[in-house]
């Protein structure tokens, strides 16, 4: 009874979905968010499309000219500029509902999250199909959210299960079928994996993960040294221990606010502070979050940012303490200010909760 049951989940081609759910009418249409350059005119990348754009071969990361004429013969296609604020509030309802899903719940990115469900299961793969399932029904029903979830009993197989069938889909792994499950799959699903090391793979005639099990863990410590080749070594057959750790979306835990006017005036910085103090501290209570750490931030009348933070000596989650910190923090910064402040912003971090541990993904 020691096996871990772990979701991840991942919305499906998240930007332009959410400009499907504030425009139905797309729907039907080739969607591609872009991420204009300031150069202007059409230079740029294609930040995500939806699946109706993709089979035209429009692709994350393309510039935005080389989309255009893949959908040249298409007039009803669209290009949308990227609306970061409105992904982040989708992103946001989304996972409250996720983690009132999961014992332990670990957020990865707007769109990405593990949920350790091992203890309302449980222990029961059936349970956790029947939680999976639930969950993306309760994503789409109240905010019209297609997303794609991966169950297995570690982070890693259940990541890659969230990748083996999208969008809208729900692949479990159970612990006996995790081997024959990575076998076929190509050795690039496995995270952290890239271009480069797949050639230096395919040179070597490997291609599946089940050819890549022949590799013994020396020759791959040659390969790519000892933390990532045992790293390979071990994903190559389903290991992985790393927990799951409770993180929350650092955003959700901040307010920035444009001033009414440039200032660098004590007086008129205050009042907004304390608002937005006022208003994260709802946040907090919301989430029962305990914080040591606080910081304000300035965006300069030239646009270059200043933040100066504080460790506190424990954690708390007194609005008193929160408000007399950054009031502090404000007079410092004030001291040698040059340039007037356009807009205002304030942050609390190092929650009690642990922190997650740095994934070894990271390395690559
Ligand atoms: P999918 O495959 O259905 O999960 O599609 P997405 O679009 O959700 O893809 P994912 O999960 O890799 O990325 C989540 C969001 O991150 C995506 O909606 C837009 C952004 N993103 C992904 N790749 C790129 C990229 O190459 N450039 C930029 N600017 N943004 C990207
Ligand atoms: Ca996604
Ligand atoms: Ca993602």
């Amino acid at each position: 009874m020691t096996d871990r049951v772990i979701c991840h989940i991942d919305f499906d081609y998240f930007f332009a979905q959410c400009e499907e759910i504030r425009r139905p009418d797309l729907k039907t249409r080739p969607v591609a968010v872009c991420v204009y350059s300031d150069r202007g005119g059409d230079s740029g990348a294609i930040a995500t499309a939806n699946y109706l754009a993709r089979k035209y071969g429009v692709n994350s990361g393309m510039p935005i000219k080389f989309a255009k004429k893949k959908l040249a013969d298409v007039p009803e296609a669209v290009f949308l500029p990227t609306d970061f604020e409105y992904y982040s509030e989708v992103s946001e309802n989304a996972m409250n509902i996720i983690k009132s899903h999961a014992d332990i719940f670990e957020y990865v990115g707007r769109d990405e999250a593990y949920l350790d469900v091992t203890e309302r299961t449980g222990h029961g793969f059936k349970n956790a199909a029947h939680l999976a399932q639930q969950l993306k029904n309760s994503l789409r029903t109240t905010i019209k959210l297609s997303s794609t979830i991966g169950v297995s009993s570690n982070k890693l197989v259940a990541k890659i299960a969230s990748g083996y069938k999208k969008p809208d889909g729900l692949t479990i792994v159970e612990p006996q079928d995790i081997e024959s499950f990575l076998g076929p799959l190509p050795i690039r699903t496995i995270p952290g994996i890239g271009k480069k090391s797949e050639e230096k793979f395919s040179e070597m005639n490997l291609d599946t993960i089940l050819q890549l099990r022949s590799v013994d863990v020396f020759t791959l410590n040659e390969l790519f040294g000892r933390k990532i080749g045992s790293y390979i070594y071990n994903a190559a057959r389903g290991i992985d221990d790393e927990p799951v750790s409770p993180r929350h979306d650092p955003v959700q835990y901040s307010r920035i606010v444009t001033l009414r006017q440039d200032s660098k005036d004590f007086d008129f910085l205050v009042k907004d502070l304390e608002k937005l103090c006022d208003d994260l501290h709802e946040t907090i209570v919301r989430d029962n979050i305990l914080f040591k750490s606080v910081g304000i931030q300035f965006v300069q009348s030239d646009l270059s940012n200043k933040t100066k933070s504080k460790t506190l000596r424990n954690h708390t989650s007194s609005l008193d303490e929160l408000k007399k910190t950054v009031i502090q923090l404000l007079k410092e910064s004030l001291e040698d200010q040059q340039l007037l402040i356009r807009r205002l912003g304030v942050r609390v971090s190092d929650f009690s909760q642990p922190s997650g541990q740095a994934d070894i993904t990271r390395f690559f």
